[in-house]
C-alpha cells in the first residue's frame, strides 16, 4: 500500500502571500493544497505543521473521506477558518494525488463534465463613474460575460477599487492594517447611481454584479436591493454580515435582487438556514476556506436541492491551486452559477505552474492532465520570502469600527 511519506508547508509572497501544502506518497506522487487565509496566514501554517502533518505520515492517501472525518471530528474543536482551511489543504492535496494515481483530471473523479467551461466574472472598478464605465467596457472587450462593478464613494473611498496592480486592489499594509473611512449614507446615495450608469451606457447584454462587502444592515440592504432592481443585477454580494442567517428573511421580503453569500463562511452549518429557507440565490463558499472539495460538494449538493446556485469566491488571495480545484468542481456540479476570477500577478504564476486557461469569458482545464494540473516551483518561490500584510479595517466617520 502506498502511504503518505512527507507533508511540507510552504509560505511565500509572490505578489501576495500564499500558504501551500505539498503531500508526497511512498510511490513518489505529489499533491498540492492551498492553505491561505489572508492576513492570518501563519496561524494555518502552524496548525498544519504542528498539529496535522504529524498525523498524516504513514496514512493511506486514497482514503480521502476518512481523512476528512478524522481531521474534523478528531480535532474535537469544530469549524472556524483556521481549522477548515487546514483540513481543506489536506483534502485538496489528496484529490490531486488520487487524480494523478488514476491518470485522470480531478473533474473526472467527481463525475465528469456537466459543462464545457466555467463562466467567470471579472472585477471592474473606478475612482469615478467614467473610469468605471471604461473598465467595465474593457472587461467586455476581453470576452467577459459577467462583470462586477465597484466605484469609489466620493469622500470615503471604497473597498474593491484597484490601486495600480491587480494583486493589490485591496490595499494591504505591512506594519499595521490600513484604516479606511466609511459612510453608509454616502454609499447608499451613490452606489445605485453608478450601477444605473453602467446599464444606461453599456446595456443589458452581460451579467452585472456588485459586492456590498458586509457594509449594510438588513434593512439598508433591503432598501439598496429595491433601488437597484431595474439594473437587473446577477447578484448583490454579502449585503449584510451572515452570522445571523435569519436576518436575510427581512432582505428577502423586500427585494427581488438576487443575493450571494459565503466567502467568509467555512461549513455547511454556516449556510444551512440561508439555503434551506431559500434566503439566497448563490452560495459563495470556497474549496480553500470550507473544508476542501469533499465538504464543498456537500454544501453544493444541499444547495442544489433548494435551487441555490454556486458562485465561489476567487479573489487573488486564493492561490492558483484553489482556482484549479474550484474549476474542477464547477465543471461537474449541476447547480453551477458563476466563478469569480481575478488574474493572478505574474510573480504568482512563476511559482504556481497552472494549466487552467481563460478563453471567451470562461475557465477550463485540460482533459489530458491528471490531478489538479498545478505544480509548485519551490526554487522560484525562494525569490519571494514571506512578507506579513493585513487587510484594511473600516471606521465610520465618527471613528467607530465598521465591518470591512
Ligand atoms: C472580495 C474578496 O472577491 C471578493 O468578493 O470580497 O476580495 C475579499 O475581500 C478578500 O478575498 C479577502 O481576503
Ligand atoms: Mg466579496
Amino acid at each position: 500500500m502506498s502511504t503518505i511519506e512527507r507533508a511540507e508547508v510552504f509560505v511565500a509572497s509572490p505578489g501576495r502571500t500564499f500558504v501551500t501544502l505539498r503531500i508526497t506518497t511512498s510511490d513518489g506522487v505529489t499533491g498540492l493544497g492551498d492553505a491561505t487565509l489572508n492576513g492570518r496566514e501563519l496561524a494555518v501554517a502552524a496548525y498544519l505543521r504542528d498539529h496535522v502533518v504529524p498525523l498524516l505520515i504513514g496514512k493511506d492517501p486514497a482514503r480521502i473521506e476518512d481523512m476528512w472525518q478524522y481531521l474534523y471530528r478528531g480535532a474535537y474543536w469544530r469549524r472556524g477558518p483556521v481549522t477548515m482551511t487546514a483540513i481543506a489543504a489536506v483534502d485538496v492535496a489528496l484529490w490531486d494525488i488520487k487524480g494523478k494515481v488514476a491518470g485522470l483530471p480531478v473533474y473526472q473523479l467527481l463525475g465528469g463534465r456537466s459543462r464545457d467551461g466555467v463562466m467567470v466574472y471579472g472585477h471592474a472598478s473606478g475612482a469615478d463613474v467614467p473610469e468605471l464605465l471604461d473598465d467595465v467596457a474593457r472587461f467586455r472587450d476581453l470576452g467577459y460575460q459577467a462583470v462586477r462593478a465597484q466605484a469609489a464613494v466620493p469622500g470615503v473611498g471604497t473597498y474593491g477599487v484597484r490601486k495600480g496592480t491587480r494583486s493589490s486592489y485591496e490595499p494591504a499594509s505591512t506594519a499595521l492594517p490600513e484604516e479606511q473611512p466609511w459612510s453608509t449614507p454616502a454609499y447608499l446615495d451613490f452606489a445605485p447611481t453608478y450601477l444605473a450608469a453602467v446599464r444606461e451606457h453599456l446595456g443589458f447584454g452581460f451579467h452585472l454584479l456588485h459586492d456590498v462587502h458586509h457594509r449594510l444592515t438588513p434593512l439598508e440592504a433591503a432598501q439598496f436591493g429595491k433601488r437597484v432592481e431595474e439594473c437587473r443585477l446577477f447578484w448583490m454580494e454579502d449585503p449584510t454580515p451572515a452570522e445571523n442567517q435569519e436576518s436575510f428573511r427581512l432582505i428577502r421580503q423586500h427585494t427581488t435582487t438576487p443575493i450571494a453569500v459565503g466567502e467568509v463562511l467555512t461549513s455547511i452549518w454556516d449556510v444551512q438556514t440561508l439555503i434551506t429557507e431559500q434566503l439566497i440565490d448563490y452560495v459563495r463558499t470556497t474549496v480553500v476556506h470550507a473544508g476542501g472539495i469533499t465538504h464543498l460538494r456537500r454544501i453544493f449538493d444541499l444547495a442544489a436541492l433548494y435551487q441555490v446556485r454556486t458562485g465561489s469566491h476567487g479573489a487573488t488571495d486564493l492561490s492558483p491551486v484553489t482556482l484549479a480545484a474550484a474549476v474542477h468542481v464547477d465543471l461537474t456540479v449541476p447547480n453551477f452559477g458563476v466563478q469569480e476570477y481575478m488574474e493572478h500577478a505574474a510573480e504568482t504564476m512563476e511559482v504556481f505552474r497552472s494549466t487552467v486557461r481563460f478563453d471567451a469569458g470562461a475557465l477550463d482545464v485540460a482533459d489530458d492532465v491528471p490531478g489538479l494540473g498545478v505544480e509548485y516551483d519551490e526554487k522560484a518561490a525562494a525569490a519571494f520570502p514571506y512578507e506579513p500584510k493585513y487587510l484594511p479595517v473600516a471606521r465610520r466617520l465618527d471613528g467607530s469600527v465598521h465591518d470591512w
